[in-house]
C-alpha cells in the first residue's frame, strides 16, 4: 500500500504544471518497472594508497600534478562513495570541538583552483568541499555526501590549544552498480571502464561528482558503452523506464531525471536531441536483448517523440522550429545546431522505421521512411552550399553539421569523405569540444572509411587525456584550453564523464580499427 501511495505521488510529481497527462494509462506501470530494477549497489572499503604534494607545472593538466609528498592522501584511483575519517587524541583532553575542513578532487588543480571570488555560473555546491566541526574524537566520522574523486585533502584550521590528536585512519565506501569488470586491453579502454564503472549507480549517472543524474543523451551513450563491458542490462532497463516514466504530460521527455526522493524529472527541459536519442536507444536495447515486450511497452513514447519532432519541420522539410529550441549535442560556443537535429532526425525516423516493422506496423514504417527520405532531400538542396552543409540562418560552418548530414545518410561514399575532411581542416570552421560529440565524429569517419581519421581522432581526444595521467575521462576535452568550462569555473567541469566512456564500444564493435592503438 505504502509502495503504492509514493508511486502515485512520484507520477503526479512528473505531471509538474502540465495538462492532462497522454501517458495516463502507462505511467504507474512504468514507474514501477524503473523500481523493480533498482540496483543493489555493490560496496569496498578503499584506503589511500599513498600520500602526495600537489605542485604547479606548466606542463601538466591545468598547471598542476601530485608528486610524492605529504599534504594529501591519493586513493590511487577514481572512485565514488562515502568517507569516514578516525581521529585519536595523542595528548591532553579534548576541550574544544575540532574543525575540518575537507576537500575532494578528480585531478590535482581541483585542490588548488581558486574560489574567489567566485566565477562559476552553476552552484559552488558543486565544489566537494565541506567544512565540520568534530565533537567527539572517539568517534568515526562519516560524511553524508557521496564525494567523487582521487585527491583528498584534510586540514584543520582552528588549531586546538589544549590537546594534540592524529588523523588515525581514513577510507572510503566506494560504490557502484557496475558488477564485476571485464579484462580490456590497453590504456584508453581501461580509462574508458572506470570512467563507465564510477558513472553506473543507481541510475547510469552523467557523472559521479556533477550533474549525479540520468541524462538521456549521455546515457544512450553509456549504454553504448555497457553493451561491450559489464553488460548491466537490468540498469539500462531501469533508466529506461525512468525517462518514459518522467516524460512530460504533452508526452515529450525531459532530458534530465532525479531520483530522490521520489523519480522526478528536471521539467520543462525538453531538448529535441535528447528525445530523439529515445527510438535509437530502444533500437540499440533490442538489438542488444532481443526483448520485444520492452520495445513494445515504451512504445508510445518513441512514436511521441518522432511526431513532436516532425512537427517542427517547415514546409521544405527542414528542421526549423518557429520558436526557440533547447538543442545540446556539444559544448561549442555559438553552435547552430539545427543542421545537427536535421540528420538525428532522420537518423531516429530509420531506427524508428526498424521498430515499428518489428512490432507489426508497416504503415507507419512506410510512413516514417519516406519523411526521412524527404528529409534528405530536402538537406541537399537547401543546407548545401560551397561543398559543405551550412547550419541556421547565418549559414554557420561546422564539424557538427557534416557528422550529422552523414550519419543521416544525406551524403555518403567520397563525397561523405570530403565533406568531413574538408571541416576537419579548415579552421573556420567550429569544432566539437566533448568527448560526447567526438564519439559521433568517429561513428561518422567510420561510416565512410576513414579509419586512419578515426584513430587520429581517439588520440587526440581520448589518448590526449590518457597521456595526461588522468584516472577518468572528462566531460570537456579541449586540447588548446585545458582549463575551458561551459560553467565558469574548471572546478565545476566533470572529469569523470558517462558520455566519454564509449571507446569501449568503439573497441568492443569494430576491435580491428583501435586494436593499434596503446
Ligand atoms: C551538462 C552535463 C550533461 C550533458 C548536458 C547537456 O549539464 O555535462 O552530461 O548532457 O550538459
Amino acid at each position: 500500500m505504502k509502495r503504492f501511495v509514493l508511486l502515485l505521488l512520484t507520477a503526479t510529481l512528473c505531471l509538474g504544471g502540465y495538462g492532462q497527462d497522454v501517458y495516463a494509462p502507462y505511467r504507474q506501470h512504468w514507474l514501477e518497472q524503473a523500481q523493480r530494477y533498482t540496483p543493489v549497489l555493490q560496496e569496498r572499503v578503499c584506503h589511500p594508497v599513498d600520500t602526495v604534494d600537489i605542485v604547479p607545472d606548466s606542463a601538466a593538466f591545468q598547471g598542476w600534478k601530485a608528486v610524492p609528498g605529504s599534504a594529501v592522501f591519493d586513493f590511487g584511483r577514481h572512485l565514488t562513495g562515502y568517507l569516514t575519517l578516525r581521529f585519536r587524541v595523542l595528548s591532553g583532553t579534548q576541550d574544544a570541538p575540532l574543525r575540518a575542513c575537507i576537500r575532494m578532487g578528480e585531478i590535482p588543480a581541483e585542490l588548488m583552483l581558486s574560489r574567489e571570488p567566485w566565477t562559476g555560473t552553476l552552484s559552488r555546491a558543486w565544489l566537494q568541499d565541506e567544512t565540520v566541526t568534530v565533537w567527539d574524537l572517539s568517534a568515526p566520522l562519516t560524511l553524508s555526501r557521496r564525494f567523487s574523486g582521487r585527491y583528498l585533502s584534510v586540514s584543520f584550521p582552528d588549531t586546538p590549544t589544549a590537546f594534540s590528536f592524529a588523523v588515525d585512519d581514513v577510507s572510503l565506501r566506494a560504490v557502484s552498480a557496475a558488477g564485476e569488470a571485464p579484462q580490456v586491453e590497453g590504456r584508453i579502454p581501461q580509462m574508458a571502464l572506470a570512467t563507465l564503472s564510477e558513472c553506473m549507480q543507481t541510475v547510469m549517472e552523467d557523472g559521479p561528482k556533477r550533474d549525479r543524474r540520468l541524462w538521456a543523451g549521455d546515457f544512450y551513450l553509456g549504454m553504448l558503452a555497457n553493451r561491450y563491458s559489464f553488460r548491466n542490462m537490468d540498469l539500462v532497463r531501469r533508466c529506461l523506464y525512468l525517462l518514459a516514466g518522467c516524460a512530460a504530460p504533452d508526452g515529450t521527455l525531459n532530458s534530465q531525471v532525479y531520483e530522490s526522493p521520489q523519480p522526478h524529472p528536471q521539467e520543462w527541459s525538453y531538448a529535441p536531441d535528447a528525445s530523439l536519442y529515445f527510438p535509437l536507444m530502444l533500437q540499440e536495447y533490442l538489438d542488444q536483448t532481443g526483448d520485444l515486450d520492452l520495445v513494445r511497452d515504451l512504445w508510445p513514447v518513441a512514436v511521441k517523440q518522432l511526431q513532436t519532432a516532425l512537427g517542427f519541420l517547415d514546409a521544405r522539410s527542414l528542421f526549423h522550429p518557429s520558436v526557440p529550441v533547447w538543442q545540446v549535442f556539444d559544448w561549442c560556443e555559438g553552435l547552430d545546431r539545427t543542421t545537427s537535429t536535421h540528420g538525428l532526425l532522420i537518423c531516429a525516423l530509420r531506427q524508428g522505421a526498424l521498430l515499428a516493422e518489428k512490432l507489426g506496423d508497416a504503415p507507419l514504417a512506410e510512413q516514417w521512411r519516406t519523411r526521412a527520405a524527404e528529409m534528405q532531400e530536402a538537406a541537399r538542396r537547401y543546407l548545401w552550399k560551397s561543398g559543405v552543409f551550412v547550419s541556421g540562418d547565418a549559414q554557420q560552418r561546422s564539424v557538427h553539421s557534416q557528422i550529422w548530414m552523414v550519419l543521416g545518410d544525406v551524403v555518403s561514399g567520397p563525397a561523405a569523405r570530403r565533406v568531413l575532411l574538408r571541416a576537419l581542416s579548415d579552421p573556420q570552421f567550429l569544432r566539437p569540444n566533448t568527448p560526447g560529440a567526438m564519439h559521433f565524429l568517429v561513428e561518422a569517419l567510420i561510416r565512410c572509411g576513414m579509419e586512419e581519421e578515426a584513430r587520429q581522432v581517439m588520440r587526440s581526444c581520448w589518448g590526449a587525456m590518457a597521456g595526461l595521467g588522468l584516472d577518468t575521462f572528462c566531460e570537456i576535452w579541449d586540447a588548446d584550453h585545458p582549463d575551458a568550462s561551459p560553467y565558469g569555473h574548471p572546478g565545476l567541469n566533470s572529469y569523470c564523464h558517462l558520455w566519454a566512456s564509449t571507446p569501449l564500444y568503439f573497441w568492443g564493435r569494430y576491435p580491428a580499427i583501435f586494436a593499434g592503438i596503446r
